[in-house]
């Protein structure tokens, strides 16, 4: 067979008119779109010789089979394990592959860690192999997207090790099933069917995981309910582990720290108590004995009313030690995050994590990491990397990314997450001079970090396509893949998730790709342009509320942030202001201390400006801000026009799906753009410039708009 020319046949499959809800997310596995592909593929996947035998073996053949079932709309011969030793594609462990194939790898195996795989065409044959099953999951999945994307077997030669050890999903889920920040539905974790039930939801989450490389799950809320940590719950939660364990997937819990006194009456939970050490102690043990393999603790403590050290007079690392000591024979770890601020402490908000752990770094035991969001404020549209990430040389740091859209415009906006976890893994902390990026930091590559990881704030709920918008489904794909590799190129990643979840089809890949890679600016010219920050809605986060301000809690609202008066608007982080610039690097001290020099992504969340100061632009601030909303507007506007572009070639369930959230998205940048130019307009006084179109309402109609049971809260 002629192996080459078939790839550059015309798209012709009329397959993806079909009806599609998303359920199977990027593992659609969809017809070959001609028969000479078809049957160049065929030859491999029919001949295929899975070597060896385990529960993750026998997950290996069920992806197999279903994706033959997929790509060739029939069920597959045999089990899809050829018979004799002419076999074309061999899947086993190095140490169970026969002698003759394992010689054809040769010494080339060498660099193969825990969880890599090597995938290598030699002579005709594809040989697949890992030290572990787990390694040969992966590899296999690996595999399978190349099938997926359309990639020459001829040409594999890849040798993949993930760069970061705990690559996890947090979900903030509650037992009752809501989900704090979800906006795809309830918890998937039905709470009330467990142990006995398990839905097939549960399999398709491992398998999605495990197709990005994903090895742990935290199933509970950070703001925790103790209850997670009985009997009651504990056997649910080892029916979980379970289910995962063949998929390389770990189950933490998240640990509330007064769980001692909640749950059985002690009169503290001070960390140096000796009774609550020993609680924890014996705490662990019980856990251990449901889910021999349990991960761990992520523990938010000391944090927007959690319990914590702080109570009775400790440190964080006191907290976290306590709880790693309970762990630490078993294997276990602690996540204890650094995203601590406190309403009473008089300092910036965004100093306060770095003032509180800075000190700390060292004292915390071997197997504690300390779990950082990607900014030092919270999940904002934009933010610089936080501060930490360039601060704790001997302490290990994980990121916390939120592949919710909990200020991003929740469900229904499409922005490509991926560009600002890019933006945040590439900067350049300067720890050890120039080139000391945030990825090098988390995979430890930087300061010699024993312990690595990075997780994300996972975007799943009970929608049938799992996170509401479907275009979501990237984020979460991207997230894994990140996780895998913090310094994966972002359009690859597009794009094979577009081939695998959408089409192969060119044009649908280009239009796709344009649209994402330009999605997130254009959100962030309509939401946060300038380097304006938290000036969503109160407590639901949705829509625009620059007006916000009292309540209680100065550092919950908007007027905290962008301290808009008359003359001026943006937070002075120099010396001049709260110095919260100075937890930064000189370098950067450099580009961003000077208000000329600085980007304009982040003027205002350094600078307090004028507004009729002139920028480089030749616009004076008022007119930036103004043009950039009205930017950002015509951005989302354009997403709609590529997407409807689209229409032929996209299934219509999807197609319609995503263009009607493609309204809400262009209805609420408009919203957005009509509410901060009128609100912040009072103040500048100016009218605004050419090209920006006049607000639909007043500024009254936006005051007052208010939604009843917006998701997440
Ligand atoms: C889980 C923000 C969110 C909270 C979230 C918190 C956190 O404040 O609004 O819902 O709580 O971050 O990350 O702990």
């Amino acid at each position: 067979m002629k192996k080459t020319s078939i790839f550059i046949l015309f798209w012709i499959s009329p397959f993806f008119l079909h009806a599609n809800d998303g359920y199977k997310l990027w593992l659609q596995y969809y017809p070959f779109e001609n028969h000479a592909i078809a049957t160049y593929y065929r030859d491999y996947l029919e001949n295929t010789k899975l070597v060896g035998e385990s529960a993750t073996h026998e997950v290996i053949r069920n992806e197999l089979n279903t994706a033959f079932k997929g790509f060739f709309e029939k069920e597959p011969a045999s089990q899809l394990v050829s018979e004799g030793d002419n076999a074309l594609l061999w899947i086993g462990k190095i140490e169970d592959l026969p002698k003759d194939i394992r010689a054809q790898l040769g010494n080339k195996n060498t660099a193969l860690g825990e969880e890599g795989y090597l995938i290598r065409y030699i002579k005709g044959k594809v040989i697949l192999s890992a030290n572990t099953d787990i390694g040969l999951l992966y590899g296999t999945f690996a595999l399978l997207k190349k099938i997926q994307t359309r990639q020459k077997l001829e040409e594999l030669n890849e040798l993949e090790n993930p760069r970061i050890q705990l690559r996890m999903l947090n979900h903030w889920d509650n037992l009752n099933r809501t989900v704090e920040r979800g906006y795809a539905g309830f918890s998937i974790w039905n709470w009330h069917r467990l142990p006995q039930h398990i839905d097939q939801q549960y399999i398709d989450y491992a398998r999605a995981n495990a197709s990005i490389g994903i090895n742990g799950t935290s199933i509970t809320n950070v703001n925790a309910n103790a209850l997670v940590l009985t009997p009651e719950y504990l056997e649910k939660a080892a029916a979980l582990a379970d289910a995962f364990r063949p998929y390389g997937i770990k189950v933490y819990l998240t640990a509330r720290f007064n769980a001692p006194m909640v749950l059985d009456n002690l009169p503290t939970a001070d960390p140096l108590d000796p009774n609550v050490q020993q609680w924890w102690k014996d705490k662990a043990k019980e856990i251990y004995s449901y889910i021999p393999d349990f991960g761990g603790f992520l523990v938010k403590a000391d944090s927007e009313g959690q319990p914590g050290p702080h109570n009775y007079g400790r440190t964080q690392a006191d907290g976290a030690n306590m709880l790693a000591e309970a762990v630490q024979a078993y294997g276990g770890i602690v996540m204890w995050r650094a995203f601590v601020y406190n309403e009473h402490t008089p300092t910036d908000r965004i100093r306060q994590a770095y003032d509180e752990f800075k000190p700390l770094d060292g004292k915390f035991r071997d197997n504690v990491i300390v779990q950082v969001k990607n900014g030092p404020l919270d999940f904002q549209p934009r933010e610089p990397f936080h501060p930490l990430f360039g601060a704790m040389q001997e302490t290990p740091l994980m990121m916390e990314f939120q592949v919710t859209k909990e200020y991003l415009g929740q469900d229904t906006h499409w922005v490509n997450l991926a560009s600002m976890w890019e933006e945040v893994l590439q900067s350049d902390t300067y720890a050890k001079g120039q080139g000391s990026t945030v990825s090098k930091v988390l995979d430890g590559s930087l300061h010699d970090y024993k312990l690595t990881g990075i997780a994300g704030v996972s975007n799943i709920g009970t929608d049938r396509n799992w996170t509401g918008h479907h275009t979501a489904q990237a984020d979460w794909y991207a997230f894994g893949n990140l996780a895998w590799n913090p310094n994966q190129n972002i359009e690859k990643i597009a794009e094979y998730w577009i081939r695998m979840t959408f089409s192969n089809d060119p044009e649908v890949v280009q239009t796709m790709k344009g649209i994402m890679l330009n999605s997130y600016e254009i959100l962030v010219d309509y939401m946060t342009p300038l380097g304006l920050h938290h000036i969503m809605a109160r407590s639901h986060h949705w829509g625009p509320g620059p007006w916000v301000t009292g309540g209680g809690r100065d550092d919950w609202t908007a007027t905290y942030y962008h301290k808009v008066n008359n003359d001026s608007i943006g937070f002075d982080r120099t010396e001049t202001g709260s110095n919260a610039m100075a937890q930064y690097a000189q370098e950067w001290k450099e580009v961003w201390g000077n208000e000329e020099n600085v980007p304009m992504e982040f003027l205002l969340w350094f600078h307090r400006v004028p507004w009729n100061k002139k920028l480089s632009t030749g616009n004076n601030l008022w007119e930036e801000m103004a043009l950039r909303y009205q930017k950002g507007v015509e951005g989302a506007r354009w997403m709609q026009k590529e997407w409807s572009s689209l229409e032929e070639n996209i299934d219509p369930g999807r197609f319609n799906h995503i263009a009607s959230f493609l309204n809400i998205q262009v209805n609420e940048a408009e919203w957005w753009r009509d509410a901060c130019l009128l609100y912040f307009g009072q103040f500048s006084k100016m009218p605004l410039p050419p090209g920006v179109e006049a607000p639909k309402h007043d500024l009254n109609y936006y005051l007052n708009f208010k939604r009843n049971f917006v998701p997440g809260i």
